[in-house]
């Protein structure tokens, strides 16, 4: 089995896991791939039929023909452009969740995360209000289908130059809170397979029951890698008005990651005409009684409570 010689490096730990555990993610015909170094022991599980290498999205700038090219911008924008197999900006794009460009950015230390929606204009550059609110090393994702093409999310890097302070990852934590709202979070997804995560949503002590809905659905679910901010979008468990999902408290999600490890979720809400973005660190594979997580690096330190200034949504 062959896997990408640009995660050779990554969390070498994991990497016995890895190779059985492709599972989210497109299929590549065009990347640079090589022979990976570690023994392949594990048996080849790879449930979507085993021909093909898969990897998640976001990782790479360029695929199947289609690149991510940022394009000069007053501080204050963000703009892009996709390039197209012939070399040309792509103009048309498929809807899907309500829009037809997804733009996410997270700064490399996981802090930041911001999901918004650019406009595009006839020479096909997207524009927005930067979301890139502060100094430091960012990745921009672009989460779009061309007309006529496969969904697709491309990943770049992005500068923001000034005074970086590092964040280190908050603990995994099963509750946090944003705008008075406490989120919970059960469940621990499991590599290679389908695990079931449900996110409730409580004010004042009180259950939300009546989420509005957001993109076509109650929640949104990003999940970001530690480690090369893999990209992961995570689908919920049924859909407003399909006569069994409840406007909350509870909205399920069916993921399913790459590996073993920390990941940051970001769960995007929509009540009281205003959209809110919870933030978890998770760690996948743990065992779910909530044991002492076991992935590679440093215990993180500080609270579970983010709090980034500045992150939020439009
Ligand atoms: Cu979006």
């Amino acid at each position: 089995m062959r896997t990408v010689t640009k995660l050779a490096g990554f969390a070498v730990g994991l990497a016995a896991v890895f190779s059985a555990t492709y599972g989210v993610g497109r299929v590549v015909d065009s990347a640079p791939v090589a022979e990976s170094r570690h023994d392949d022991a594990s048996p080849a599980t790879d449930e979507h039929g085993g021909t093909a290498d898969r990897f998640p999205g976001g990782l790479l700038v360029s695929e199947r023909g289609y690149t991510l090219e940022p394009v000069d911008a007053p501080a204050d924008e963000f703009a892009f452009r996709i390039a197209g197999p012939d070399g040309r900006p792509v103009t048309r794009y498929e809807v899907a969740h309500d829009k037809t460009m997804h733009l996410i950015v997270a700064r490399r230390d996981l802090s930041g995360f911001r999901h918004v929606h650019p406009d595009l204009a006839p020479d096909g550059t997207w524009r927005v209000d930067t979301p890139l609110t502060g100094p430091g090393q960012w990745r921009a994702f672009a989460d779009f289908t061309p007309t006529g093409g496969e969904p697709l999310t491309l990943g770049v890097d992005v500068t923001v130059p000034g005074e970086l302070t590092e964040r280190p990852l908050p603990a995994p934590a099963t509750s946090t809170t944003v705008d008075g709202y406490t989120v919970t979070v059960t469940g621990t997804p499991q590599p290679g397979r389908t695990s079931s995560l449900t996110l409730t949503v409580s004010r004042d002590g009180q259950p939300v029951t009546d989420l509005e809905p957001y993109l076509g659905a109650y929640g949104h679910l990003v999940a970001l890698r530690r480690g090369d901010l893999a990209y992961l979008h995570v689908h919920p468990d049924g859909t407003p008005g399909d006569g069994r999902t409840r406007p909350g408290p509870a909205v399920t999600f069916l993921a399913e990651v790459p590996s073993a490890g920390s990941y940051r979720l970001y769960l995007d809400f929509q009540h009281g005409g205003r959209v809110h973005t919870a933030e978890f660190t998770v760690v996948a594979g743990a065992t779910p009684t909530g044991a002492a997580p076991t992935p590679s690096g440093p215990a993180p330190t500080g609270g579970a409570d983010h709090g980034t200034p500045g992150h939020g949504h439009n």
